[in-house]
């Protein structure tokens, strides 16, 4: 299993891709993981960046806080966009430069998914980096199909009666050669696993855990502690899928109860002791696969 640093400060460049004075709210995770994601891959980059509250964040031409090219196609298109921009880039012999999808949740795992399985199944060479805030924030909090299961949202205010689609898993089926999970509560395993994803090629898929301070109800300094909190009770596990096949878990175990996460926000209030006992189940489940997905692969190497 591989290590998880715990969190530390990472010096930025002097001159940072992501400009201060940008349009997030205050205490903004979003904002903090571009920051660090975008650092990570350096200037030599371009982005594609559908409707979502990153696109507010990188506000319109000429006054970007981006210091990088930027292309807001649509909400369904962002595979397909950043595709044609790295075929455009490589005719023009700039096979160095990176291209970067930064994109939420609705416009991936629900409205850009039919485009992102194209460009896996074509193994595009991208980097697809989806800030997964569970749900449609830009827009007021409506729920998307990564919105977690007894989570209350503007269309789901009696708590969502579906569960969160399993995106790793889905892209992990389509064998693309890097996939994981990641959180700004634990910004060296972002920072490593960015780098990481730079040095691959083909298509390479990062979801970020962000809380979003207002569709989930939690307070603007406390972003990064439900991330960690996340992580910590095993609701978000940090983990790396190779080839589709080779599973790296980040964390040895769990180490928190899942209700510790559900207290600290709103979007959970009033859930009833049978429902906090299904998520802690599910989560059980979920942590029990994944264990097993990483022990098998042990036992396939050996
Ligand atoms: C096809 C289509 N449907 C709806 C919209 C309106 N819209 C713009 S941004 C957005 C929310 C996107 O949610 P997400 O991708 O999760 O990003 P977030 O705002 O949460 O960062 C929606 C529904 C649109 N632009 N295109
Ligand atoms: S709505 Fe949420 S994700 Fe969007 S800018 Fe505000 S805090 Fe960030
Ligand atoms: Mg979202």
């Amino acid at each position: 299993m591989g290590k998880l640093m715990r969190l530390e400060k990472l010096d930025l460049p002097e001159e940072p891709v992501l400009c201060s004075g940008h349009a997030a709210c205050p205490g903004c995770i979003d904002a903090l993981s571009a920051r660090h994601v975008l650092s990570a891959l350096g200037p030599d980059a371009v982005a594609v960046i559908p409707p979502s509250c990153m696109a507010i964040i990188a506000g319109a031409q000429p006054m970007s806080a981006l210091r990088i090219p930027v292309y807001q196609p649509s909400l369904e298109s962002s595979a397909a966009a950043a595709s044609g921009l790295r075929r455009a880039l490589d005719a023009r012999g700039k096979q160095e430069t990176h291209v970067v999808v930064l994109a939420g949740d609705g416009g991936t795992y629900d409205i850009g998914l039919q485009c992102l399985s194209s460009a896996a199944e074509r193994n595009e060479n991208i980097l697809y980096v989806c800030f997964d805030n569970e749900g449609y924030m830009n827009t007021g909090a409506q729920k998307s199909s990564s919105t977690p299961h007894f989570a209350r949202t503007g269309s789901t205010p009696a708590g969502k009666s579906s569960r969160k689609k399993n995106l790793i898993e889905i892209m992990a089926a389509h064998e693309i050669p890097y996939a994981a999970t990641a959180t700004a509560g634990f910004l060296p395993d972002l920072a490593r696993k960015v780098e990481k994803a730079k040095a691959l090629r083909g298509m390479r898929l990062l979801v970020l855990l962000v809380p979003c301070l207002d569709g989930w109800g939690v307070p603007e300094d406390q972003g990064i502690k439900v991330a960690r909190l996340a992580v910590e009770s095993g609701v978000f596990p940090l983990y790396e899928v190779e080839d589709g096949y080779r599973y790296t878990l980040n964390t040895a175990q769990k180490t928190r109860p899942v209700r510790d996460y559900l207290l600290a926000q709103r979007r959970y209030r009033n859930l009833e002791e049978h429902e906090i006992e299904a998520l802690q189940r599910e989560v059980d489940i979920g942590w029990a696969r994944l264990q097993h997905r990483t022990q098998a692969e042990l036992k396939t190497i050996d």
